[in-house]
């Protein structure tokens, strides 16, 4: 088949992906200061934009009209620049990223995160047996090339930090190995 087309975008699109919990939003916050990227946060998005199909009583969450985010979203990402916070991966045109950070966080430390929002026991068992499981990590490597996939531990605040530090500096040199 023939090789996808190269983007377009000077700046590159980041997913940053994994269980609720892990650390997305803090860390797509502290990214977007630390660069002259854009936070979008789709969970926010969704409820702020009404792009569901109502409340899914059972599993305590909206349930997502991933045609409406997608097509929401096709115009800034095409312009590029933007760090993707959200917690499934599956629906997202492929195209779209340049680096998709699963980030992972041990079960003694992932609990009492869960328990500190209110969720209630099922909601943080299912969270809890996903992380176990690897369930993102998986439909990561199963949505987008292996080669951009990477998978970081974000347990302690030094994690966070070392993590914006290589995700900064891989943007850095996305956009110089552009202007070769
Ligand atoms: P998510 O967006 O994945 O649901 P979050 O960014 O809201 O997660 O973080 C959940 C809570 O955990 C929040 O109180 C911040 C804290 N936290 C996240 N990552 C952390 C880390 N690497 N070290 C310490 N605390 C962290």
């Amino acid at each position: 088949p023939p090789a996808p087309a190269a983007p377009t975008r000077r700046l590159p699109n980041i997913l940053i992906t994994g269980t609720p919990g892990t650390g997305k939003t803090t860390l797509s916050e502290l990214l977007a200061l630390a660069t002259s990227m854009t936070h979008i946060n789709v969970g926010d998005l969704v409820k702020a934009k009404s792009l569901h199909e109502g409340w899914d009583d059972e599993f305590q969450c909206y349930i997502v009209d991933e045609d409406k985010v997608c097509d929401e979203l096709e115009d800034v990402m095409t312009e590029g620049g933007n760090i993707v916070d959200f917690h499934t991966v599956d629906f997202f045109p492929e195209r779209w990223f340049d680096l998709v950070v699963v980030l992972r966080t041990d079960n003694g430390v992932l609990y009492p995160r869960l328990t500190a929002r209110n969720y209630s026991e099922k909601k943080i068992n299912e969270n809890i047996t996903a992380e176990i499981m690897q369930v993102i990590l998986e439909d990561a490597h199963a949505s987008y090339r292996d080669e951009i996939v990477v998978e970081l531990s974000s347990n302690s605040i030094e994690d966070m930090e070392s993590n914006v530090e290589r995700i900064k500096e891989w943007a850095e040199e996305w956009v110089e190995a552009r202007k070769k």
